[in-house]
Protein backbone atom coordinates (compact mmCIF):
# COMPACT_ATOMS: atom_id res chain seq x y z
CA UNK A 1 0.00 0.00 0.00
CA UNK A 2 1.43 3.28 -0.86
CA UNK A 3 1.63 6.20 1.93
CA UNK A 4 -1.08 8.11 0.37
CA UNK A 5 -3.47 5.34 0.48
CA UNK A 6 -2.33 4.28 4.11
CA UNK A 7 -2.79 7.71 5.92
CA UNK A 8 -6.22 8.12 4.10
CA UNK A 9 -7.22 4.68 5.29
CA UNK A 10 -6.52 5.54 9.20
CA UNK A 11 -8.04 8.68 8.81
CA UNK A 12 -5.26 10.02 10.01
CA UNK A 13 -5.57 14.00 10.30
CA UNK A 14 -3.85 14.48 7.13
CA UNK A 15 -5.67 12.64 5.61
CA UNK A 16 -5.12 14.17 2.12
CA UNK A 17 -4.35 13.09 -1.33
CA UNK A 18 -0.12 12.67 -0.14
CA UNK A 19 0.84 12.32 3.69
CA UNK A 20 2.68 15.51 3.68
CA UNK A 21 4.59 17.31 6.87
CA UNK A 22 3.22 19.98 8.89
CA UNK A 23 5.98 21.61 8.27
CA UNK A 24 7.59 23.87 5.33
CA UNK A 25 11.40 23.76 5.24
CA UNK A 26 11.17 26.51 2.75
CA UNK A 27 10.45 29.11 5.62
CA UNK A 28 12.80 28.22 8.23
CA UNK A 29 15.46 30.77 9.59
CA UNK A 30 18.96 30.58 8.58
CA UNK A 31 19.72 28.54 11.52
CA UNK A 32 17.03 26.03 11.47
CA UNK A 33 18.28 25.92 7.70
CA UNK A 34 21.78 25.57 8.58
CA UNK A 35 20.48 22.53 10.97
CA UNK A 36 18.31 20.92 8.34
CA UNK A 37 21.45 20.26 6.65
CA UNK A 38 23.82 19.49 9.29
CA UNK A 39 25.66 16.34 9.11
CA UNK A 40 25.48 14.05 12.37
CA UNK A 41 28.91 12.43 12.91
CA UNK A 42 28.31 8.57 13.94
CA UNK A 43 30.13 6.17 16.26
CA UNK A 44 32.57 4.24 14.39
CA UNK A 45 30.89 1.30 15.19
CA UNK A 46 27.78 2.07 13.13
CA UNK A 47 29.87 3.38 10.09
CA UNK A 48 30.88 -0.24 9.21
CA UNK A 49 29.31 -3.99 9.60
CA UNK A 50 28.61 -5.45 12.85
CA UNK A 51 27.44 -8.10 14.96
CA UNK A 52 25.66 -8.33 18.13
CA UNK A 53 27.69 -9.54 21.77
CA UNK A 54 25.72 -10.16 24.32
CA UNK A 55 26.92 -9.99 27.65
CA UNK A 56 25.64 -11.90 30.64
CA UNK A 57 22.28 -12.66 31.74
CA UNK A 58 20.74 -10.04 33.14
CA UNK A 59 18.77 -9.56 36.84
CA UNK A 60 16.54 -6.88 37.92
CA UNK A 61 17.37 -3.45 40.00
CA UNK A 62 15.38 -4.79 43.01
CA UNK A 63 12.92 -8.16 43.88
CA UNK A 64 14.32 -10.49 40.86
CA UNK A 65 12.10 -13.22 41.76
CA UNK A 66 8.99 -10.60 41.51
CA UNK A 67 10.47 -9.42 37.88
CA UNK A 68 10.92 -12.87 36.78
CA UNK A 69 7.44 -13.95 37.52
CA UNK A 70 5.98 -10.98 35.57
CA UNK A 71 8.49 -10.89 32.60
CA UNK A 72 8.65 -15.16 32.24
CA UNK A 73 10.06 -14.36 28.35
CA UNK A 74 12.20 -11.64 29.44
CA UNK A 75 13.59 -11.66 32.15
CA UNK A 76 17.59 -12.23 32.34
CA UNK A 77 18.11 -11.03 29.03
CA UNK A 78 21.23 -10.21 28.08
CA UNK A 79 22.41 -6.78 26.98
CA UNK A 80 23.69 -6.40 23.46
CA UNK A 81 26.94 -4.28 22.54
CA UNK A 82 27.63 -3.80 18.95
CA UNK A 83 31.08 -4.86 17.96
CA UNK A 84 33.01 -4.15 14.27
CA UNK A 85 32.40 -7.08 11.95
CA UNK A 86 33.49 -9.05 8.71
CA UNK A 87 30.03 -10.04 7.63
CA UNK A 88 27.66 -7.98 7.43
CA UNK A 89 23.51 -8.74 8.91
CA UNK A 90 21.86 -9.87 5.97
CA UNK A 91 19.51 -7.51 4.43
CA UNK A 92 15.74 -7.69 5.60
CA UNK A 93 12.81 -5.77 4.68
CA UNK A 94 11.22 -4.93 7.39
CA UNK A 95 8.32 -2.94 8.79
CA UNK A 96 8.79 -1.22 11.78
CA UNK A 97 6.56 1.52 14.06
CA UNK A 98 7.93 4.35 16.37
CA UNK A 99 5.99 6.29 18.69
CA UNK A 100 6.82 9.46 20.98
CA UNK A 101 5.78 9.05 24.17
CA UNK A 102 5.19 11.87 26.97
CA UNK A 103 6.80 14.79 27.20
CA UNK A 104 8.55 16.91 24.50
CA UNK A 105 12.11 16.80 25.13
CA UNK A 106 14.38 18.02 22.05
CA UNK A 107 16.01 15.45 19.81
CA UNK A 108 13.18 13.00 19.50
CA UNK A 109 12.64 13.85 15.63
CA UNK A 110 16.48 12.84 15.49
CA UNK A 111 15.68 9.46 17.28
CA UNK A 112 13.14 8.56 14.29
CA UNK A 113 15.57 10.04 11.57
CA UNK A 114 18.43 7.35 13.12
CA UNK A 115 15.65 4.71 12.62
CA UNK A 116 15.17 5.43 9.02
CA UNK A 117 18.84 6.29 8.07
CA UNK A 118 19.67 2.50 9.54
CA UNK A 119 16.97 0.95 7.38
CA UNK A 120 17.36 2.61 4.33
CA UNK A 121 21.24 1.71 4.69
CA UNK A 122 21.11 -1.56 5.91
CA UNK A 123 17.99 -3.29 5.45
CA UNK A 124 16.76 -1.49 1.84
CA UNK A 125 12.86 -1.61 1.24
CA UNK A 126 11.86 -0.86 4.81
CA UNK A 127 8.68 0.67 6.15
CA UNK A 128 8.63 2.71 9.19
CA UNK A 129 5.83 3.81 10.29
CA UNK A 130 4.97 6.84 12.59
CA UNK A 131 2.17 6.28 15.12
CA UNK A 132 0.11 9.52 16.30
CA UNK A 133 0.12 11.42 19.06
CA UNK A 134 2.07 8.75 21.05
CA UNK A 135 0.63 5.72 22.49
CA UNK A 136 -3.39 5.95 21.62
CA UNK A 137 -1.58 6.41 17.49
CA UNK A 138 -1.08 2.39 18.39
CA UNK A 139 -4.54 1.69 19.92
CA UNK A 140 -6.24 3.37 17.58
CA UNK A 141 -3.90 2.40 15.02
CA UNK A 142 -3.29 5.70 13.75
CA UNK A 143 -0.07 6.17 11.64
CA UNK A 144 1.43 7.80 8.84
CA UNK A 145 3.82 6.07 6.85
CA UNK A 146 7.49 8.03 6.88
CA UNK A 147 9.25 8.82 3.83
CA UNK A 148 12.75 10.67 3.33
CA UNK A 149 11.10 13.69 1.85
CA UNK A 150 8.55 13.76 5.16
CA UNK A 151 11.21 13.34 7.58
CA UNK A 152 13.35 16.08 5.56
CA UNK A 153 11.78 19.61 7.67
CA UNK A 154 12.48 17.58 10.64
CA UNK A 155 15.83 16.75 10.85
CA UNK A 156 17.72 18.40 13.52
CA UNK A 157 15.13 20.27 14.85
CA UNK A 158 12.90 20.48 18.28
CA UNK A 159 9.50 19.47 18.89
CA UNK A 160 7.49 15.82 18.55
CA UNK A 161 4.84 17.59 15.91
CA UNK A 162 6.69 15.18 13.32
CA UNK A 163 3.96 12.28 14.80
CA UNK A 164 3.35 14.17 17.76
CA UNK A 165 3.28 12.55 21.54
CA UNK A 166 0.63 11.78 24.10
CA UNK A 167 0.37 10.46 27.81
CA UNK A 168 -1.89 7.57 27.25
CA UNK A 169 -0.81 4.31 28.47
CA UNK A 170 -1.11 0.66 27.44
CA UNK A 171 -2.65 -0.96 30.68
CA UNK A 172 -5.65 -2.67 30.46
CA UNK A 173 -6.14 -6.52 28.35
CA UNK A 174 -8.22 -4.47 26.02
CA UNK A 175 -5.60 -2.11 25.21
CA UNK A 176 -2.88 -4.75 24.66
CA UNK A 177 -5.69 -6.66 22.41
CA UNK A 178 -5.39 -3.31 20.79
CA UNK A 179 -1.98 -3.17 20.19
CA UNK A 180 -1.93 -6.33 19.07
CA UNK A 181 -4.24 -5.84 16.32
CA UNK A 182 -2.24 -2.66 15.33
CA UNK A 183 1.23 -4.55 14.94
CA UNK A 184 -0.91 -7.86 13.71
CA UNK A 185 -2.85 -5.66 10.59
CA UNK A 186 0.41 -3.71 9.72
CA UNK A 187 2.88 -6.76 10.15
CA UNK A 188 5.08 -5.26 12.35
CA UNK A 189 8.30 -6.50 12.77
CA UNK A 190 9.36 -4.11 15.77
CA UNK A 191 8.16 -0.84 17.60
CA UNK A 192 9.98 1.39 18.81
CA UNK A 193 8.96 3.25 22.28
CA UNK A 194 10.52 6.29 22.50
CA UNK A 195 9.67 7.54 26.37
CA UNK A 196 9.96 7.80 29.81
CA UNK A 197 10.52 5.91 32.50
CA UNK A 198 6.68 5.09 32.62
CA UNK A 199 6.65 4.02 28.44
CA UNK A 200 9.80 2.46 28.97
CA UNK A 201 7.89 -0.05 31.79
CA UNK A 202 5.06 0.48 28.76
CA UNK A 203 7.34 -1.07 25.62
CA UNK A 204 8.61 -3.72 27.98
CA UNK A 205 5.07 -5.02 29.44
CA UNK A 206 4.43 -4.93 25.30
CA UNK A 207 7.44 -6.92 24.53
CA UNK A 208 6.41 -9.30 26.52
CA UNK A 209 2.73 -9.65 25.72
CA UNK A 210 4.40 -9.93 22.01
CA UNK A 211 6.68 -12.80 22.83
CA UNK A 212 3.74 -14.70 24.78
CA UNK A 213 1.68 -14.79 22.24
CA UNK A 214 3.73 -15.70 19.52
CA UNK A 215 3.81 -12.40 17.77
CA UNK A 216 6.75 -11.39 15.37
CA UNK A 217 6.68 -7.74 16.65
CA UNK A 218 9.82 -7.04 18.65
CA UNK A 219 9.95 -4.24 21.04
CA UNK A 220 12.58 -1.49 21.59
CA UNK A 221 13.00 1.53 24.59
CA UNK A 222 14.92 4.77 24.09
CA UNK A 223 15.75 7.26 26.67
CA UNK A 224 13.49 9.73 26.73
CA UNK A 225 12.88 12.94 29.30
CA UNK A 226 14.46 16.63 30.20
CA UNK A 227 13.87 15.92 33.72
CA UNK A 228 17.09 13.57 33.18
CA UNK A 229 15.63 11.24 35.54
CA UNK A 230 15.86 7.85 33.42
CA UNK A 231 19.49 6.88 33.71
CA UNK A 232 21.52 4.02 34.90
CA UNK A 233 25.37 3.05 34.62
CA UNK A 234 24.65 1.55 30.90
CA UNK A 235 22.30 4.26 30.16
CA UNK A 236 23.83 7.18 31.10
CA UNK A 237 21.56 10.18 30.64
CA UNK A 238 17.78 10.69 29.03
CA UNK A 239 18.15 12.93 25.24
CA UNK A 240 16.90 16.57 25.64
CA UNK A 241 18.59 17.11 29.08
CA UNK A 242 21.31 18.75 27.73
CA UNK A 243 19.59 20.79 25.50
CA UNK A 244 16.68 21.92 28.11
CA UNK A 245 19.08 22.87 30.43
CA UNK A 246 21.23 25.17 28.45
CA UNK A 247 18.18 26.68 27.25
CA UNK A 248 17.34 27.29 30.85
CA UNK A 249 20.90 28.53 32.12
CA UNK A 250 20.89 31.24 29.03
CA UNK A 251 17.30 32.57 30.41
CA UNK A 252 18.88 32.77 34.05
CA UNK A 253 21.94 33.98 33.23
CA UNK A 254 20.16 37.07 31.52
CA UNK A 255 17.92 37.27 34.27
CA UNK A 256 21.29 37.49 36.85
CA UNK A 257 22.43 39.91 34.88
CA UNK A 258 19.05 42.00 35.07
CA UNK A 259 19.41 41.77 38.88
CA UNK A 260 22.58 42.88 39.00
CA UNK A 261 21.63 45.90 36.40
CA UNK A 262 18.94 47.02 38.69
CA UNK A 263 20.03 45.96 41.95
CA UNK A 264 16.50 46.02 43.24
CA UNK A 265 15.14 42.37 42.16
CA UNK A 266 15.41 38.79 43.46
CA UNK A 267 14.46 36.55 40.57
CA UNK A 268 12.87 33.76 42.01
CA UNK A 269 12.70 30.23 39.03
CA UNK A 270 10.97 27.20 39.36
CA UNK A 271 12.55 24.75 36.83
CA UNK A 272 10.74 22.05 35.10
CA UNK A 273 11.69 18.71 36.75
CA UNK A 274 8.27 16.97 38.08
CA UNK A 275 9.96 14.48 40.53
CA UNK A 276 14.01 14.93 40.55
CA UNK A 277 15.67 18.24 40.44
CA UNK A 278 18.21 17.33 38.03
CA UNK A 279 17.27 20.06 36.03
CA UNK A 280 17.56 22.68 38.95
CA UNK A 281 21.14 21.02 40.08
CA UNK A 282 22.72 21.47 36.10
CA UNK A 283 21.69 24.97 35.45
CA UNK A 284 23.15 25.65 39.31
CA UNK A 285 26.54 24.47 37.97
CA UNK A 286 25.98 26.47 35.07
CA UNK A 287 24.99 29.77 36.60
CA UNK A 288 26.10 29.92 40.05
CA UNK A 289 23.31 31.95 41.23
CA UNK A 290 22.92 32.81 45.24
CA UNK A 291 20.54 30.20 46.41
CA UNK A 292 19.38 27.07 45.28
CA UNK A 293 16.91 23.95 46.41
CA UNK A 294 17.51 20.71 45.92
CA UNK A 295 14.17 18.31 46.73
CA UNK A 296 16.32 15.77 47.53
CA UNK A 297 18.31 17.26 50.06
CA UNK A 298 15.34 19.08 51.58
CA UNK A 299 13.86 15.52 51.63
CA UNK A 300 16.57 13.58 53.42
CA UNK A 301 17.28 16.24 56.04
CA UNK A 302 13.18 16.09 56.65
CA UNK A 303 13.02 19.92 56.20
CA UNK A 304 9.89 21.82 56.96
CA UNK A 305 8.82 24.79 54.63
CA UNK A 306 9.67 27.02 57.35
CA UNK A 307 13.06 25.59 57.42
CA UNK A 308 13.57 26.59 53.71
CA UNK A 309 11.67 29.99 54.10
CA UNK A 310 14.53 30.63 56.55
CA UNK A 311 17.54 29.62 54.92
CA UNK A 312 16.26 31.48 51.85
CA UNK A 313 15.79 34.63 54.59
CA UNK A 314 18.96 34.02 56.32
CA UNK A 315 21.18 34.20 52.82
CA UNK A 316 19.23 37.41 51.93
CA UNK A 317 19.86 39.06 55.35
CA UNK A 318 23.86 38.52 55.32
CA UNK A 319 23.46 39.76 51.50
CA UNK A 320 21.53 43.09 52.84
CA UNK A 321 24.24 43.16 55.13
CA UNK A 322 26.87 43.57 52.14
CA UNK A 323 24.81 45.79 50.34
CA UNK A 324 22.94 43.76 47.77
CA UNK A 325 19.13 43.86 47.58
CA UNK A 326 19.27 41.60 44.69
CA UNK A 327 19.74 37.54 43.74
CA UNK A 328 18.86 35.02 41.96
CA UNK A 329 16.74 31.67 43.65
CA UNK A 330 16.68 28.19 41.57
CA UNK A 331 13.73 25.61 43.10
CA UNK A 332 13.00 22.76 41.26
CA UNK A 333 9.10 22.18 40.24
CA UNK A 334 9.20 18.59 42.58
CA UNK A 335 10.05 20.92 45.87
CA UNK A 336 7.25 20.75 47.62
CA UNK A 337 6.41 16.87 47.04
CA UNK A 338 9.66 16.54 48.76
CA UNK A 339 8.28 18.42 52.33
CA UNK A 340 6.94 15.40 54.37
CA UNK A 341 4.44 17.95 55.93
CA UNK A 342 3.18 19.18 52.93
CA UNK A 343 2.72 15.79 51.45
CA UNK A 344 0.80 14.56 54.38
CA UNK A 345 -1.17 18.41 53.96
CA UNK A 346 -2.01 17.16 50.37
CA UNK A 347 -3.23 13.61 51.03
CA UNK A 348 -5.54 14.87 53.99
CA UNK A 349 -6.83 17.43 51.63
CA UNK A 350 -7.48 14.85 48.79
CA UNK A 351 -9.91 12.55 51.34
CA UNK A 352 -11.59 15.96 52.75
CA UNK A 353 -12.87 17.16 48.91
CA UNK A 354 -13.42 13.77 47.72
CA UNK A 355 -15.84 12.99 50.58
CA UNK A 356 -16.68 16.31 52.01
CA UNK A 357 -18.57 19.46 51.23
CA UNK A 358 -16.43 22.72 51.89
CA UNK A 359 -18.32 25.04 53.77
CA UNK A 360 -17.39 28.41 52.84
CA UNK A 361 -16.94 29.17 56.89
CA UNK A 362 -13.70 26.88 57.07
CA UNK A 363 -15.53 24.28 59.37
CA UNK A 364 -14.29 21.41 57.07
CA UNK A 365 -10.85 22.38 58.18
CA UNK A 366 -11.07 21.14 61.79
CA UNK A 367 -11.26 17.53 59.98
CA UNK A 368 -7.53 18.42 59.24
CA UNK A 369 -4.96 17.12 62.15
CA UNK A 370 -3.70 19.85 63.82
CA UNK A 371 -0.54 20.20 62.26
CA UNK A 372 -1.64 20.04 58.52
CA UNK A 373 -4.52 22.81 60.00
CA UNK A 374 -1.45 24.81 60.92
CA UNK A 375 0.16 24.60 58.19
CA UNK A 376 -2.36 25.67 56.05
CA UNK A 377 -3.12 28.83 57.89
CA UNK A 378 0.76 29.57 57.51
CA UNK A 379 0.32 29.20 53.75
CA UNK A 380 -0.31 32.29 51.36
CA UNK A 381 -3.90 32.60 50.76
CA UNK A 382 -3.12 32.18 46.30
CA UNK A 383 -1.63 29.07 47.45
CA UNK A 384 -4.20 27.51 49.61
CA UNK A 385 -6.77 27.84 46.69
CA UNK A 386 -4.39 26.09 44.60
CA UNK A 387 -4.20 23.66 47.15
CA UNK A 388 -8.19 23.39 46.95
CA UNK A 389 -8.77 24.12 43.26
CA UNK A 390 -6.49 22.07 40.88
CA UNK A 391 -7.37 18.41 41.29
CA UNK A 392 -6.56 15.87 38.14
CA UNK A 393 -9.19 13.42 37.03
CA UNK A 394 -7.65 10.78 39.98
CA UNK A 395 -8.48 13.64 42.23
CA UNK A 396 -5.15 14.12 43.13
CA UNK A 397 -3.55 17.92 43.36
CA UNK A 398 -1.33 18.97 40.63
CA UNK A 399 1.54 19.77 42.59
CA UNK A 400 3.49 20.73 39.44
CA UNK A 401 0.79 23.35 39.19
CA UNK A 402 1.64 25.22 42.09
CA UNK A 403 3.52 28.30 41.42
CA UNK A 404 5.92 27.55 44.58
CA UNK A 405 7.88 30.25 43.09
CA UNK A 406 5.39 32.59 44.26
CA UNK A 407 4.69 30.69 47.31
CA UNK A 408 8.42 31.09 48.56
CA UNK A 409 8.32 35.01 47.99
CA UNK A 410 5.33 35.44 50.29
CA UNK A 411 6.62 33.77 52.98
CA UNK A 412 10.14 34.95 52.90
CA UNK A 413 8.33 38.54 52.69
CA UNK A 414 6.40 37.61 55.67
CA UNK A 415 9.78 36.40 57.44
CA UNK A 416 11.48 39.72 56.71
CA UNK A 417 9.20 42.07 57.89
CA UNK A 418 9.17 39.92 60.95
CA UNK A 419 12.92 40.41 60.93
CA UNK A 420 13.00 44.34 60.20
CA UNK A 421 10.61 44.66 63.19
CA UNK A 422 13.20 42.79 65.15
CA UNK A 423 15.57 45.42 63.78
CA UNK A 424 17.20 42.35 62.21
CA UNK A 425 17.14 43.20 58.60
CA UNK A 426 17.14 46.63 57.08
CA UNK A 427 17.53 45.88 53.28
CA UNK A 428 14.92 45.90 50.68
CA UNK A 429 12.88 43.31 48.97
CA UNK A 430 10.82 42.62 46.10
CA UNK A 431 10.56 39.43 44.68
CA UNK A 432 10.16 38.69 41.12
CA UNK A 433 8.84 35.38 40.08
CA UNK A 434 9.44 32.74 36.77
CA UNK A 435 8.61 29.32 35.85
CA UNK A 436 11.56 27.94 33.32
CA UNK A 437 9.45 24.70 31.57
CA UNK A 438 7.56 24.57 28.39
CA UNK A 439 10.12 27.22 26.86
CA UNK A 440 12.86 24.39 27.15
CA UNK A 441 11.03 21.48 25.81
CA UNK A 442 11.16 21.92 21.93
CA UNK A 443 14.29 23.85 21.49
CA UNK A 444 16.67 23.11 18.52
CA UNK A 445 18.59 20.47 19.64
CA UNK A 446 22.39 21.25 21.01
CA UNK A 447 25.45 18.98 18.95
CA UNK A 448 25.45 16.65 21.84
CA UNK A 449 21.40 15.93 21.56
CA UNK A 450 21.58 15.65 17.86
CA UNK A 451 23.84 13.31 17.90
CA UNK A 452 23.31 11.22 20.36
CA UNK A 453 19.43 10.93 19.18
CA UNK A 454 20.53 10.02 16.04
CA UNK A 455 22.98 6.93 17.07
CA UNK A 456 20.36 5.93 19.77
CA UNK A 457 17.56 5.88 16.40
CA UNK A 458 20.38 4.16 14.39
CA UNK A 459 21.27 1.57 17.54
CA UNK A 460 17.43 0.91 17.70
CA UNK A 461 17.40 0.32 13.94
CA UNK A 462 20.16 -2.52 14.39
CA UNK A 463 19.07 -4.11 17.46
CA UNK A 464 15.72 -4.56 15.37
CA UNK A 465 17.49 -5.55 12.31
CA UNK A 466 19.19 -8.42 14.43
CA UNK A 467 15.83 -9.93 16.38
CA UNK A 468 15.98 -7.80 19.55
CA UNK A 469 13.39 -7.29 22.36
CA UNK A 470 12.88 -5.95 25.37
CA UNK A 471 15.93 -3.96 25.25
CA UNK A 472 16.62 0.19 25.86
CA UNK A 473 18.80 1.60 23.37
CA UNK A 474 21.79 2.45 24.87
CA UNK A 475 25.01 4.94 23.79
CA UNK A 476 27.74 4.94 25.78
CA UNK A 477 31.15 6.26 26.67
CA UNK A 478 29.57 9.61 25.89
CA UNK A 479 32.78 11.59 27.30
CA UNK A 480 35.30 11.03 24.98
CA UNK A 481 35.24 11.41 21.08
CA UNK A 482 32.09 10.45 19.14
CA UNK A 483 34.00 7.84 17.03
CA UNK A 484 34.36 5.78 20.39
CA UNK A 485 30.58 6.38 21.71
CA UNK A 486 29.79 2.45 22.36
CA UNK A 487 26.77 1.43 20.86
CA UNK A 488 24.05 -1.19 22.10
CA UNK A 489 20.59 -1.71 24.02
CA UNK A 490 19.98 -2.97 27.83
CA UNK A 491 17.64 -5.25 28.81
CA UNK A 492 14.72 -3.56 30.14
CA UNK A 493 13.74 -5.71 33.05
CA UNK A 494 17.30 -5.14 34.30
CA UNK A 495 15.93 -1.45 34.90
CA UNK A 496 13.22 -2.63 36.66
CA UNK A 497 11.76 -3.19 40.63
CA UNK A 498 8.50 -3.55 41.36
CA UNK A 499 5.70 -1.10 43.47
CA UNK A 500 3.20 -2.64 45.80
CA UNK A 501 -0.53 -1.00 44.17
CA UNK A 502 -3.82 -2.21 45.23
CA UNK A 503 -2.29 -5.29 46.67
CA UNK A 504 -0.26 -6.57 43.39
CA UNK A 505 3.14 -5.83 42.34
CA UNK A 506 3.50 -3.95 39.77
CA UNK A 507 6.72 -3.36 37.48
CA UNK A 508 8.39 0.04 37.18
CA UNK A 509 11.07 1.83 36.44
CA UNK A 510 12.71 3.44 39.44
CA UNK A 511 13.26 6.91 38.48
CA UNK A 512 16.82 7.79 39.19
CA UNK A 513 16.99 10.94 41.63
CA UNK A 514 19.67 13.55 42.77
CA UNK A 515 22.32 11.47 44.68
CA UNK A 516 23.99 13.49 47.83
CA UNK A 517 26.68 11.35 47.32
CA UNK A 518 27.00 11.70 43.77
CA UNK A 519 29.56 14.11 42.20
CA UNK A 520 27.17 17.02 40.64
CA UNK A 521 25.46 17.37 44.20
CA UNK A 522 28.86 17.26 45.83
CA UNK A 523 30.61 20.08 43.54
CA UNK A 524 27.73 22.17 44.13
CA UNK A 525 27.36 21.86 47.85
CA UNK A 526 31.42 22.53 48.01
CA UNK A 527 30.87 25.68 45.75
CA UNK A 528 27.33 27.21 47.27
CA UNK A 529 28.21 28.95 50.65
CA UNK A 530 30.56 31.41 47.97
CA UNK A 531 28.16 31.34 45.30
CA UNK A 532 25.46 32.87 48.07
CA UNK A 533 27.72 35.82 49.24
CA UNK A 534 29.87 37.06 46.57
CA UNK A 535 28.12 36.80 43.13
CA UNK A 536 29.68 34.55 41.04
CA UNK A 537 27.21 34.44 38.11
CA UNK A 538 27.94 32.90 34.50
CA UNK A 539 26.06 33.66 31.30
CA UNK A 540 26.24 30.75 29.31
CA UNK A 541 24.75 32.96 26.52
CA UNK A 542 22.87 30.77 23.92
CA UNK A 543 23.36 27.29 22.64
CA UNK A 544 26.47 27.63 20.15
CA UNK A 545 25.87 25.30 17.11
CA UNK A 546 29.54 25.80 16.04
CA UNK A 547 33.02 26.96 17.16
CA UNK A 548 34.82 26.09 20.53
CA UNK A 549 31.65 25.87 22.76
CA UNK A 550 29.74 24.29 20.50
CA UNK A 551 30.30 20.75 21.78
CA UNK A 552 30.63 21.07 25.14
CA UNK A 553 28.25 18.38 27.21
CA UNK A 554 26.55 19.27 30.09
CA UNK A 555 28.26 19.31 33.39
CA UNK A 556 25.97 16.43 35.42
CA UNK A 557 26.74 13.87 32.45
CA UNK A 558 30.27 15.26 32.83
CA UNK A 559 30.84 14.67 36.35
CA UNK A 560 28.73 11.48 36.37
CA UNK A 561 31.21 9.57 34.13
CA UNK A 562 34.38 11.00 36.19
CA UNK A 563 35.02 13.57 32.66
CA UNK A 564 34.90 16.76 35.14
CA UNK A 565 36.52 17.60 38.34
P1 LIG B 1 8.30 13.35 30.66
O1 LIG B 1 8.65 12.75 31.99
O2 LIG B 1 7.17 12.70 29.99
O3 LIG B 1 9.51 13.45 29.78
O4 LIG B 1 7.84 14.86 30.90
C1 LIG B 1 8.52 15.68 31.78
C2 LIG B 1 7.90 17.05 31.92
O5 LIG B 1 8.46 17.95 31.00
C3 LIG B 1 8.07 17.54 33.35
O6 LIG B 1 9.27 18.21 33.53
C4 LIG B 1 6.82 18.37 33.56
O7 LIG B 1 6.44 18.40 34.90
C5 LIG B 1 5.80 17.65 32.76
O8 LIG B 1 6.50 17.02 31.71
C6 LIG B 1 4.72 18.54 32.21
O9 LIG B 1 3.78 17.75 31.56
P2 LIG B 1 2.70 18.27 30.53
O10 LIG B 1 3.37 18.39 29.20
O11 LIG B 1 1.69 17.18 30.51
O12 LIG B 1 2.20 19.58 31.03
Amino acid sequence: MSSSVTAMANGGSDASAKATPGRLAGVYSEVQTSRLNHILPLPSVLKKPFQIVDGPPSSSAGHPDEIAKLFPNLFGQPSALLVPSDSPLSEKILKIGVVLSGGQAPGGHNVICGIFDYLQERAKGSIVYGFKGGPAGIMKCKYVELTSEFIYPYRNQGGFDMICSGRDKIETPEQFKQAEDTASKLDLDGLVVIGGDDSNTNACLLAENFRHKNMKTRVLGCPKTIDGDLKCKEVPTSFGFDTACKIYAEMIGNVMTDARSTGKYYHFVRLMGRAASHITLECALQTHPNITIIGEEVAAKKQTLKNVTDYITDVICKRAELGYNYGVILVPEGLIDFIPEVQQLISELNEILAHDVVDEGGLWKQKLQPQSQQLFDFLPQAIQEQLMLERDPHGNVQVAKIETEKMLISMVETELEKRKEEGKYKGQFKGQSHFFGYEGRCGLPTNFDSTYCYALGYAAGALLHSGKTGLISSVGNLAAPIDEWTVGGTALTSLMDVERRHGKFKPVIKKAMVELEGAPFKKFASLRDEWAIKNRYISPGPIQFHGPASNVINHTLLLELGAQA
